[in-house]
């Protein structure tokens, strides 16, 4: 039994990094947390958020019953067994009525919670439903279409050990996304031997800190990247070993970018050509450098090919497979499936990574077209807030004939459910990310459980599995051998599991229920929802075989236990930097540079001006900032802002001065979309045109008082789903032409 005293490891939920913690429990309260030393990836890091987490995890948003809409749009509480049979019978009808392609899935987790998600594929691979999507697809897809060609793979800059780090449209001081941003940003800075890259229009605390500030003029990055490169090109600053040995396809993308006039395009995105081929020369000189882009370019025009110009820093320098440099990685489950790409069935959008783009999903639902979703299950998302045209995504759901909602909290998103189920929280059964991205050495971390589930709520693992039993599609008596031989141990029970997928490939459909089922019950106490794991942990062994046995797995199995007894996180694989061509997917194992279709945009810059607002809409709106008390909507209690509360709407003093606005008192944001009133903040971070909200505002809340709070704007009643990447589908959300105009001063 542990103690009210002992601390117990645990990690935090709030961003991708999910530092290790340590908490000590008062009650059911999350009373004491600090950084767990013993994490191997955050080695007792955290930011200023994680101390915050018992607002996530206690207060009066908790649901505590499963619960069924009444006509009357009002909400019954109602048992789960009923819950449950009511859910399997509804989707039954729609898969026979429409076909099971007509029940769409959204998200599966979280920042923090991957682990239930992993279950959800049995449940609709049995009903036949083939599309998904997740905030992925608003932020990551072009990239990853972009990664797809280039390697096949994902990668990741070693930020530690750059000697030039490069940050385009990313704020890590505030949005982390590597773990110990803040310490590594601060010893980057203070070394004269290493330097720091950073493209943004804000002067961000990261900017703060970077060597080169590329303060381009909002939506002009891909002029400013196509400089950047065509600067490497051009001074012939390139490693042409690196691409002769490494690289195929190189001489047409060499080609378009002699033909880059930097000079023009410097102009073009505001930035002085100095300081372009200034850093252009830092990167060429440097024996390794590390990208990361992020939603400032993946959220803005021309995404997908910023994505694939600001690859060409690294690839162009030969910065791959050594110290520092960018690296593909291994995957404990990948996050997207690599390289896929389909079309919806309404409007043809691309799949990208088996993901429908989250801009077309109202397109898909509201029409008379026959193959349109009928039906949602949404997992660990609030769609109806994150999401572009919150209204619009209202109406979609409205048409839908059945939606289910599994949260934690009564969202956004779930009340517009048919019935919503509550969920434990992360501290609450055992949880894990498939965040794990980094190189040579790749972690994984299985949380236990710090807490017993709140009563009326249930782990995902066991949800699914009550609704898969419901569907009545898996014969039970089939599952007896392989339960029996699980007990009998773990070789007996991998043979029993081969030869009855063998004799029925449909069990191979619903493999995670099928572990939950007949492993599950042999785990140790309360670790049942791990045991979809085992596969993964098995799958890993065979796919990284040196890699995992480096790490000090000799097999599966043993990884499998290391996982299930490694309470602050372990080391999966330990790779060797030749290692990262092996995980290059064509052949040849060399980077395959040309994208016909990317080269084309970028001589189309030419004749185009970077900029989409007009007389109506004069200033540039960035929707969704990283700011120190933002967590996207994890916390709905507004009490864990320390400062911030009404997340105001940031502006230039220039812009301040020409609109009549006021520091502290409030403005009308007005877009083709949608109109808010906000807090006015005059900052000087701000280059006149640009404006910026933050995200994770406008949910309301109501505490354990009856005082109902709704600080903030919600963005996404600003940004319109017609707004978006052509090639990805992704949205626009930092570059929203608004108008804004002063409500009130300061009282
Ligand atoms: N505190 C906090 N941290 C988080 C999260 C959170 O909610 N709060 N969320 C997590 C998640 S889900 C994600 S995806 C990451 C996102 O992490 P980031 O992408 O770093 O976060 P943002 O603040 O949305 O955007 C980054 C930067 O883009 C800049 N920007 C705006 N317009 C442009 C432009 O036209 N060009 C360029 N180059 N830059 C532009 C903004 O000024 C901003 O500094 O953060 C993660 N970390
Ligand atoms: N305008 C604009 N919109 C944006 C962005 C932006 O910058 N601007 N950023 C986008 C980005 S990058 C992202 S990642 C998305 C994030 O948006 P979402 O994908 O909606 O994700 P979260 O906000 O993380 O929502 C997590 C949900 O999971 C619930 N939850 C927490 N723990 C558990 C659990 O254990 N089980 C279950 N079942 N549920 C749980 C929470 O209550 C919450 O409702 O927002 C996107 N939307
Ligand atoms: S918010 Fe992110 S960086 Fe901060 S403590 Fe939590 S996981 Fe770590
Ligand atoms: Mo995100």
């Amino acid at each position: 039994m542990t103690t009210a005293t002992d601390w117990q490891p645990t990690a935090c939920i709030l961003c991708e990094c999910n530092c290790g913690i340590e908490v000590q429990l008062e009650g059911r309260s999350l009373a004491r947390i600090r950084g767990d030393r013993n994490h191997p990836g955050s080695q007792g890091y955290t930011c200023n958020k994680a101390m915050r987490l018992d607002r996530y995890q206690n207060g009066p948003h908790r649901l505590t019953s499963p619960l069924r809409r009444r006509p009357d749009g009002g909400y019954d509480e109602i048992d789960w067994d009923t819950a449950v049979s009511e859910i399997a019978a509804g989707f039954l009808r729609i898969r026979d009525e429409h076909g099971g392609a007509s029940i769409f899935y959204y998200g599966g987790g979280g920042q923090g919670n991957h682990l239930g998600g992993a279950y959800s594929g049995a449940f609709l691979k049995a009903l036949g439903s083939r599309f998904r999507s997740s905030a992925l697809a608003q932020e990551k897809t072009g990239e990853a279409w972009v990664d797809a060609q280039l390697t096949g793979g994902h990668t990741r800059g070693e930020f530690e050990h750059a000697e030039v780090s490069v940050f385009v449209g990313k704020n890590p001081w505030m949005s982390q996304s590597f773990p110990r941003a803040r310490v590594v940003l601060r010893e980057i800075a203070k070394d004269p031997a290493r330097s720091m890259v950073v493209i943004d229009p804000v002067v961000t605390d990261t900017a703060k800190l970077a060597d080169y500030h590329l303060r381009v003029l909002p939506g002009s990055d891909a002029w400013c990247l196509a400089a950047l490169a065509a600067t490497l090109v051009q001074e012939e600053l390139m490693d042409e070993r690196f691409l002769d040995e490494h690289v195929t396809g190189a001489e047409p993308v060499l080609e378009a970018l002699r033909d880059v006039p930097i000079a023009e395009y410097a102009e073009r995105c505001r930035v002085d050509e100095d300081l372009i081929r200034g850093a252009a020369r830092r990167i060429a000189a440097a024996d390794s450098v590390a990208v990361f882009e992020d939603l400032g370019v993946q959220q803005a025009p021309n995404s997908t090919l910023s994505s694939y110009l600001n690859k060409l820093l690294w690839i162009l320098n030969g910065s791959f497979a050594k110290p520092g440099g960018q690296h593909l990685h291994s995957w404990m489950a990948p996050l997207m499936r690599p390289g896929r790409v389909g079309a919806t069935p309404v409007t043809g959008a691309p799949v990208i990574g088996g993901l429908t783009p989250c801009n077309v999903i109202p397109d898909e639902i509201l029409t008379d077209h026959p193959d349109r979703f009928r039906a949602m299950i949404v997992e660990s998302s609030n769609p109806a807030h994150s999401l572009a045209d919150s209204q619009r995504f209202r109406e979609a759901f409205e048409a839908l004939e059945l939606v289910v909602v599994i949260d934690v909290a009564m969202t956004e998103t779930a009340r517009l459910a048919d019935y919503v189920l509550p969920a434990a929280s992360q501290y609450e059964k055992p949880e894990a990310t498939f965040f794990n991205l980094e190189f040579p050495a790749n972690h994984f971390h299985l949380r236990h459980a710090l807490l017993e589930p709140l009563p009326g709520t249930l782990p995902e693992p066991e949800i699914w599995a009550r609704l898969v039993r419901a569907l009545g599609l898996v014969d039970p008596e089939a599952l007896e051998p392989l339960r029996e031989a699980a007990r009998a141990g773990r070789g007996a029970y991998a043979a029993a599991l081969m030869k009855a997928m063998g004799d029925d490939p449909a069990l191979t459909g619903v493999l995670p229920f099928v572990l939950y089922e007949t492993l599950g019950p042999t785990l140790p106490e309360g670790l049942a929802g791990t045991a979809a794991l085992w596969g993964l942990a098995q799958r890993a062994a065979m796919t990284y075989p040196e890699a995992v046995r480096r790490a000090g797995h000799a097999d599966g199995d043993a990884l499998f236990d290391a996982i299930l007894e490694g309470r602050s996180g372990i080391t999966f694989t330990l790779d060797e930097y030749e290692d990262d061509f092996g995980y290059i997917i064509h052949p040849d194992r060399r980077i395959a540079l040309e994208i016909p279709e990317l080269l084309a945009e970028l001589r189309s810059l030419r004749d185009a001006r970077p900029g989409h607002t007009n007389d109506e809409f004069p200033v540039v709106l960035s929707v969704g900032e990283r700011r120190s008390y933002t967590a996207n909507d994890i916390i709905r209690d507004p009490a864990w802002r320390k400062r911030d509360m009404d997340g105001a709407l940031r502006v230039s003093a220039e812009d301040a001065a020409r609109l009549g606005l006021a520091d502290g008192g409030s403005a009308r944001i007005t877009t083709a979309r949608g109109s808010a009133a906000a807090t006015v903040e005059v900052n000087e971070a701000m280059l006149p045109g640009h404006a910026s909200l933050p995200n994770g505002f406008g949910l309301d809340y109501t505490d354990a008082d009856g005082h109902e709070h709704l600080p903030g704007v919600a963005p996404n009643v600003l940004t319109s789903s017609d707004w978006r990447d052509p090639f990805a589908g992704t949205p626009w959300h930092k570059h929203v032409p608004a108008r804004i105009e002063p409500l009130a001063w300061p009282r």
